[in-house]
């Protein structure tokens, strides 16, 4: 039998079975079991797959994300829980409801905050960005955000963001679950959730990304943004027709390991069929010289109409796509655990 590849990648690149990566599979089973989720045990009818995937990745073919990684069931159920507190705009109750609940969830990790007061074109609003730690044994550092306010027009109309806002949250909330309470065997990573990314009026450069132009400032001043080998940004990833959009403000070359990794995976179908200028939270990092990728699919029914209406609801969102998404910044955040800078 011959098998083809169609990817230029070497034996062994990305290889399945890291042994960080297994122990941390193993957690995540025990994880799934005291959650009372899915059964732990594989399936003796999964076996064959899990041996293809072996045989595909020493191909270094396209093979399928390990079965026991990122957990989108509970990614989706996060994002419901999330939706649940209804509109999430800054300076709402229902926000600091979610900055707790979001806290609580990090109870047992590093956690600190960036919390001020914003000046907006509607008054004076606080603003908290949360930052969770999770230390590595190599330098540098990657950082993977998300924001989790809503949009502050649509407050008072039921909108409730169930893609913008919500599964930003809600897939840093599971990522957070790969990594509590282990030693990375790679670079530090920090989750960000983001504040104030929404305008409260227009977007315009001063209203708009209130967190992220206070953080990158601040990092910059404390000279923290020295250590940040990258900032990969996931916004409105739950659509359950998912195109992720090529974004000419990212840094080309992290848009390009994003694009290897959703290749290795087998999910390059759903990546950068599109390209266009996406003003998000990299920018401030972007501006300050950070490498930077905006995972982000502006095509949200078609022609983009569930955007920032009331319609951005639950129905709409696929726990694939987050699944997906969640995949493809593990297997990038591994693939720059071994560049050499
Ligand atoms: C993304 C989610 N953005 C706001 N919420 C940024 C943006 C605003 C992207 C307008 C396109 C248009
Ligand atoms: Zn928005």
């Amino acid at each position: 039998m011959t098998v083809r590849c169609n990817t230029s990648s070497q034996v062994g690149a990305g290889a399945f079975a890291r042994p960080a990566e297994r122990s941390a599979e193993r957690q995540a089973l025990e994880d799934r079991k005291s959650e009372g989720g899915t059964s732990s045990r594989q399936p003796a009818g999964r076996r064959p797959y899990r041996c293809l995937a072996v045989l595909l990745s020493l191909l270094g073919c396209a093979r399928p994300a390990p079965a026991q990684s990122f957990n989108a069931a509970r990614a989706l159920q996060y994002t419901r829980e999330v939706v649940a507190f209804g509109p999430r705009p800054i300076g709402s109750p229902n926000h600091k409801k979610l900055e707790n609940y979001i806290l609580a969830h990090l109870k047992n990790d590093q956690v600190e905050d960036d919390a001020f007061t914003a000046d907006t074109p509607e008054g004076k609003f606080p603003v908290r960005n949360i930052i969770a730690k999770f230390p590595g044994t190599r330098d540098g550092v990657i950082v993977i955000a998300g924001h989790y306010d809503t949009n502050y027009p649509l407050r008072n109309t039921g909108y409730v963001g169930a893609n913008d806002g919500g599964s930003s949250t809600a897939i840093l909330l599971e990522l957070a679950n790969q990594l509590h309470g282990k030693k990375r065997q790679g670079r530090s990573v920090w989750l960000l959730w983001t504040d104030g990314e929404e305008a409260v009026k227009d977007w315009t450069a001063t209203d708009s990304l209130y967190g992220t132009r206070h953080l990158a400032d601040k990092w910059q001043k404390d000279g923290t943004l020295r250590s940040i080998k990258a900032f990969l940004l996931a916004d409105m990833i739950g659509d359950a027709d998912l195109n992720v959009d090529r974004d000419t403000n990212s840094t080309p070359w992290l848009e390009d390991m994003l694009y290897r990794a959703a290749t290795q995976l087998g999910y390059q179908s759903h990546f950068f069929a599109r390209t266009i200028a996406v003003e998000d939270d990299h920018l401030p990092f972007v501006h300050l010289g950070v490498p930077s990728a905006d995972l982000i699919d502006l095509d949200y029914g078609y022609g983009n109409v569930f955007h920032h209406t009331p319609q951005d609801t639950m129905d709409k969102l696929s726990p694939k796509s987050i699944e997906i998404v969640g995949n493809v910044i593990l297997e990038t955040v591994h693939m720059l655990d071994k560049t050499s800078n």
